[in-house]
């Protein structure tokens, strides 16, 4: 059992569940003394409100504050009802990133790293009721090479710390997800798990539930109709579900699994889809289906927000990406809000999850480097290895703890362009890739995105993938503009390569895409115009067309989005098929038109 429920929090007869999301105090801590000077205890001096949840970066006016790096620190309050005999409570945050600790009352209640999955601090005991509860959380964004997503961390002449990323997004830092007050009873479910078996026109659905103490557990499957369809008693058993209504790719049916812990001493209940996921040959099949992936690599990023969750934001994006008939994405580059996975769920979408596994390259504009395929950093051959080996195992298990439930989950992704061609490449990943497979209850199939270095020759790392993940910008960083007839040659030559080494594998492109003005037209085309946009689109359709074995096309990326400052980067990465304000360039036009026409290969 984990050492804390990852469970999504509900409110029902048992539990409850109570946003304190809002406006909260808030202050930097440059000088890293707000624990010496009492902080946790007495609360933040000179705080100012901020809100929560969202990056703090977009909301102030000065370069300093922006793209501030160190500690800094949150405090609300928060009230228990008195009549909370006999239960247990949590304050569960979404994320924050990258690392934090939390405060109850002056007690240190938890600590963790990772700035992308949930973190949850018990403060049973610690939380008093009938009175306000003092929270203060203590959050750093530093990057280093020893936890994901990887950089370093500069220090300036005048002694300002700023966030070096070896990876092409904005270090958006805070409290990016919604933070809940959870409450359970003291003996709980604390996790559960699913997995689907189809035979013929009825699924048999072998679950699990861990839950405290040794009372009876019964779960119910009702259908979208809230009619039960199964029942079953015992910790963990199979269901038979006769006729049963398959979720789908963008044709999601949802059925609600209701658990229940002894004589009504608690209960859960999540939305689950059944549905298969396979790789057979080089084809991927859901429910025994080939399924040609259409989408994204994206990122959580949004005017003002940052990295912060907004369901407006998300279901905007969901709009945009049925309207031109995508079906898949990658959480390029770590995993995101839970709600966009359960949006996914009803919307039938298929997701590529990834965990912070960026930056394995070392250099401050990788993505050129990466690009050209001239990356060589001799990343894995450092002594930090160990560590950042570890705390990578743990973003997959944390990772696969929150996820493993989602029907639109369909494979785990490691990295995104680690150096794969490195001397300890292959000894570094593959106990990675093996835990990912043992941990997932429904063994989904496990990847890796490579970047140009990653060539069939010389990577050590694809023939652990079920399905391999290319990112390739050939008529971009290669060959660009008038060269385009020369970076169709020299693409088709790496595919041909590919199928010498790997004919039976699927290959999802991830990435591949160009920097487009929205402004810029220009006859005849130039890079940066949305003419050059749609002729690059159109020449990798030509080769993902070519050859069977190209089983899917995530373009990069579905909108524009920021990153740091540099010569290579116009306020931010243009690469968006939508601007960031989420409104198409031509090249969306284009997509729409193949994506809606093509159903498979
Ligand atoms: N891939 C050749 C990682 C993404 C970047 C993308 C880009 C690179 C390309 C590497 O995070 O944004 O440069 O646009």
């Amino acid at each position: 059992m984990p050492a804390y429920s990852e469970l999504y929090p509900v409110n029902n007869a048992c539990r409850t569940a109570q946003l304190l999301d809002g406006l909260w105090r808030f202050r930097f801590d440059p000088e890293g003394v707000g624990e010496k000077e009492g902080w946790p205890a007495k609360g933040l001096p000179e705080a100012i409100s901020m809100a929560v949840p969202a990056s703090f970066c977009d909301l102030f006016t000065t370069r300093e504050e922006r793209d501030y790096c160190g500690d800094f620190w949150y405090e609300t309050e928060f009230w228990l009802p008195k009549a909370n005999e006999g239960t247990r409570q949590y304050i569960r945050f979404g994320s924050a990133t990258h690392r934090c600790t939390v405060y109850c009352n002056g007690v240190k209640v938890a600590e963790h790293v990772g700035g992308f999955l949930p973190v949850v601090a018990e403060v049973t005991g610690v939380a008093l009721a009938g009175q306000a509860n003092r929270l203060v959380v203590k959050v750093n964004n530093q990057l280093d090479e020893v936890n994901i997503p990887c950089g370093a961390t500069q220090v300036l002449p005048d002694g300002r710390k700023l966030a070096r990323g070896y990876f092409d997004f904005y270090n958006y830092s805070g409290i990016h997800r919604s933070v809940w007050l959870v409450t359970t009873p003291a003996e709980a479910i604390q996790d559960y798990s699913v997995t689907y078996e189809l035979q013929g026109a009825d699924a048999l659905v072998h679950y699990s539930v861990q839950a405290d103490g040794e009372q009876p557990v019964s779960v119910a499957l009702k259908d979208a109709q809230g009619v039960t369809v199964a029942v079953g008693i015992g910790r963990e058993g199979t269901l038979t579900v006769k006729n049963a209504h398959l979720w789908q790719v963008r044709k999601a049916y949802l059925y609600t699994l209701e658990i229940t812990l002894g004589d009504d001493a608690d209960r859960y209940s999540d939305r689950i889809g059944i549905r298969t996921v396979a790789i057979d040959g080089y084809r991927v099949l859901i429910n025994g289906k080939p399924v040609y992936l259409k989408g994204f690599g994206r990122h959580e990023d949004a005017d003002i927000l940052g990295k912060g969750f907004s369901y407006a934001i998300a279901k905007r994006d969901y709009e945009c990406m049925k309207w031109i008939g995508a079906n898949c994405f990658r959480t390029s580059h770590y995993p995101y809000a839970e709600e966009w996975y359960r949006m996914a769920d009803e919307e039938g979408f298929l997701i590529i999850d990834e965990v912070p596994g960026v930056g394995m390259m070392r250099s401050f504009a990788n993505f050129a480097a990466a690009g050209r395929g001239a990356g060589y950093s001799g990343f894995f051959n450092s002594p930090t290895v160990p560590e950042l080996q570890k705390n990578h195992r743990a973003a997959l298990d944390e990772v696969i703890a929150r996820d493993k439930n989602h029907p639109s989950v369909i494979a785990w992704s490691v990295f995104n362009e680690a150096e794969t061609t490195s001397e300890y490449a292959g000894e570094y990943f593959q106990p990675l890739f093996d835990f990912a497979k043992a941990a997932d209850p429904q063994h989904r199939p496990v990847t890796g995105v490579l970047e140009k270095t990653s060539s069939p020759q010389h990577c050590k790392v694809w023939p652990m993938m079920d399905f391999i993940c290319l990112n390739r910008y050939y008529g971009w960083y290669i060959c660009g503009g008038p060269e385009l007839g020369k970076a169709r040659e020299q693409f088709i030559e790496e595919m041909d390569a590919w199928k010498q080494v790997a004919p039976n594998t699927p290959i999802i492109f991830t990435e591949f895409g160009t920097d487009t003005l929205d402004s810029l037209h220009k006859l005849p085309s130039v890079m940066w115009s949305q003419e050059y946009q749609n002729e690059y689109m159109e020449m990798n359709f030509g080769i993902f067309d070519r050859y069977d074995f190209i089983q899917g096309e995530l373009t990069w990326n579905f909108a524009d989005f920021q990153t740091a400052e540099g010569i290579m980067r116009v306020n931010g990465n243009k690469k968006g098929i939508f601007t960031r304000a989420r409104q198409p360039k031509d090249v969306a036009y284009l997509m729409k038109a193949r994506w809606e026409a093509k159903t498979g290969k």
